[in-house]
């Protein structure tokens, strides 16, 4: 049961319907963005528009929940206690990828859209056919018929919410500051420990030195094979900061001078923090 169309909803439903999967959806809107789509490119299946019917819900075996509707709601809980599994379209995108291709994702309350646009772009450059998307447009399911070499996924904490099995070769919290609360019972530790569902299975994990959630997150994972951090003081070897070099600063990685500050773009502290995520993810 596909629960909410928008983009996902409908990224949702092309992908199970090209595997053959019967599927229905329920949209609490009358008429749901995409609701012409649908109707258009899938006639033959059942979808209700104007509430989320509970008779379909509870008889559901699983249900793909759009980003945008909390699984709080009860009629998904009244489900969930029926026995139908909860996911969402990154769940979903985990389960068909497993650890086939390497997969980056990307977290945090500001910045995750500036990070995951210079990585894609780092990653072009580099000659790697690179696929990007999720909280960032694409949705992810969509990036599967590209069939690219490297997966760089922008994620939400409502998309994380409904995702266990992601496995990303490389992972980041780059924050975690008030946003989305009314979502989260207004507990920036629940909202925070959504976020840390991208360090879950992660290889690399890197985190944020100047942001106690990130790191804290960070020390909370377990079964991973190394941590990367980067922050704007001078770091240690192997981690990404910022050094003086004949009274300039230079972005760095332990005693290596990369670039200087001055040649970054992007305005402001905040992109050279923006900058040294995306070098450590890189
Ligand atoms: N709906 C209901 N009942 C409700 C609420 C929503 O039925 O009570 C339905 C709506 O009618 C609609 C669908 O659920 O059909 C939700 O539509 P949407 O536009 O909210 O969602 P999508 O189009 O699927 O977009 C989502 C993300 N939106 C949210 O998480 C709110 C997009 O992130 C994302 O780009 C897209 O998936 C592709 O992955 C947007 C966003 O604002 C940019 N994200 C937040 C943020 O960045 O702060 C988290």
């Amino acid at each position: 049961m596909i629960v909410g169309l928008g983009t996902t909803g409908l990224s949702v439903a092309r992908y199970l319907a090209a595997r053959q999967r019967d599927f229905a959806v329920v949209d609490s809107r009358k008429a749901p963005p995409n609701g012409d789509d649908l109707k258009r490119d899938f006639a033959d299946v059942a979808c209700h528009f104007g509430s989320f019917n509970s008779d379909w819900l509870d008889h559901a075996e699983q249900l793909v929940v759009n980003p945008g509707i909390a699984v709080a709601t009860p009629e998904i809980q009244q489900a969930q206690q029926a026995g139908a599994e909860i996911i969402g379209d990154i769940e979903l995108f985990a389960r068909e990828l497993g650890k086939s291709k390497p997969i980056v994702a990307i977290t945090g309350s500001n910045g995750k859209t500036t990070v995951t646009t210079l990585l894609d772009l780092m990653a072009k450059k580099s000659g790697v056919n690179v696929a990007t998307g999720g909280n960032i447009g694409t949705p992810a399911l969509d990036l599967l018929q590209d069939d690219a070499e490297l997966y760089v996924l922008e994620l939400s904490s409502f998309q994380l919410e409904t995702t266990r099995s992601l496995h990303t070769l490389a992972a980041v919290v780059l924050n975690v500051s008030e946003d989305h609360l009314d979502r989260y019972d207004y507990d920036l530790e629940q909202y925070a420990r959504s976020k840390a569902q991208i360090y879950r299975h992660c290889q690399h994990l890197v985190c944020n030195r100047d942001d106690v959630w990130s790191m804290r997150l960070a020390d909370d994972a377990s079964d991973y094979k190394s941590t990367i951090t980067f922050g704007l003081d001078k770091p240690e070897t192997g981690h990404f900061g910022i050094d003086v070099k004949d009274g300039q600063p230079w972005l760095v990685k332990g005693d290596a001078f990369l670039l200087p500050c001055a040649q970054v773009k992007l305005a402001g502290k905040h992109n050279l923090s923006n900058a040294l995520a995306t070098l450590a993810l890189g």
